[in-house]
């Protein structure tokens, strides 16, 4: 039975209100990207970027999986072969719909790291530029994501899972952000389906032999149905 591959960007997350990046009321559009997430910005106002993360991380715990979320719990745990989910996003509600072993290869709103001993603890809600490492007591703690320029969590793990993929799907991504954006020419040539499920065409559209287009919460729980469906022939 086909292993499937799964790549989630900020669109999976939008109809549990979380914002995504490079829509028009994206992210991005408020905050310029060089100031709050690269570790330059950083090390200019950390101030800044930690104001920046700790409105996410209130917004991402108040915020509940949708059914696109539910969708792949369900396929996780109904399809016979093994279902890989890497997440670009930064929130917990592959986890809160039920899912297992999700790689976060771009960290996570709830994981706090120092900056000069590389100590991870549970992020408090609210983090400072002066709150005091647990570990080495250094007042250098930033959120546990990853900022362009930084390398990504999980890339080995992620490049077996797409050398074996039978399916790759990519759900709710521009496919803008790099090595995410190469993850389905990578299956492809390993002989991967693809298909991308996402509002609207995405940039990397072409990369994909597949697509299925509209709001997550619809188009992901439909093909999770007709991936099981057809398991159970
Ligand atoms: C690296 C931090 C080296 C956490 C993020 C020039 C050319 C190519 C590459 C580069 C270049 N210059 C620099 C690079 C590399 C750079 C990069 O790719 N830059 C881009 C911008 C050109 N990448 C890096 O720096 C990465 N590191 O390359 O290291 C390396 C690599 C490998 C091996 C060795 C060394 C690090 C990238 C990580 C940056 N951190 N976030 C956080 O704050 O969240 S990126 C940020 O963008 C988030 O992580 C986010 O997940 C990610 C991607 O965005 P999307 O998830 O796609 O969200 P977006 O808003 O863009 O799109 C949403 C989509 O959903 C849209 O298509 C929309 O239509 C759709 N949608 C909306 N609503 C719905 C919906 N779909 C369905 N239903 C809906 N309701």
């Amino acid at each position: 039975m086909e292993k499937i591959v799964i790549l989630t960007g900020a669109g999976i997350s939008a109809e549990s209100g979380l914002g995504t990046f490079r829509d028009e009321d994206g992210l991005w559009a408020q905050h310029a990207i060089e100031d709050v997430a690269t570790p330059e910005g950083f090390a200019r106002d950390p101030a800044r970027v930690h104001r920046f993360y700790n409105a996410r991380r209130a917004q991402a715990a108040r915020a509940r999986p949708n059914a696109a979320h539910a969708a792949l719990a369900r396929l996780q745990a109904e399809h016979p072969g093994e279902v890989a989910i890497i997440t670009q996003n930064v929130d917990g509600l592959h986890e809160a719909a039920g899912a297992h072993d999700v790689i976060h290869m771009h960290g996570r709103l709830s994981g706090a790291l120092c900056a000069t001993c590389g100590h991870r603890w549970p992020a408090p809600v609210e983090m400072a530029p002066d709150d005091p490492c647990p570990a080495c007591g250094a007042r250098a703690t930033r959120p546990d994501v990853v900022w362009f320029g930084e390398i990504p969590h999980g890339l080995d793990a992620i490049w077996d899972h797409l050398a074996e993929a039978g399916i790759f799907a990519a759900i709710g991504t521009s496919g803008q952000v790099y090595p995410a954006a190469a993850f389905a020419e990578e299956a492809a040539q390993a002989g991967a389906q693809t298909v991308e499920l996402n509002l609207e065409p995405s940039a990397n559209a072409y990369r994909f032999t597949q697509a299925r287009h509209g709001p997550a919460s619809q188009v992901v729980p439909a093909w999770v149905e007709e991936i099981l469906a057809r398991d159970a022939q």
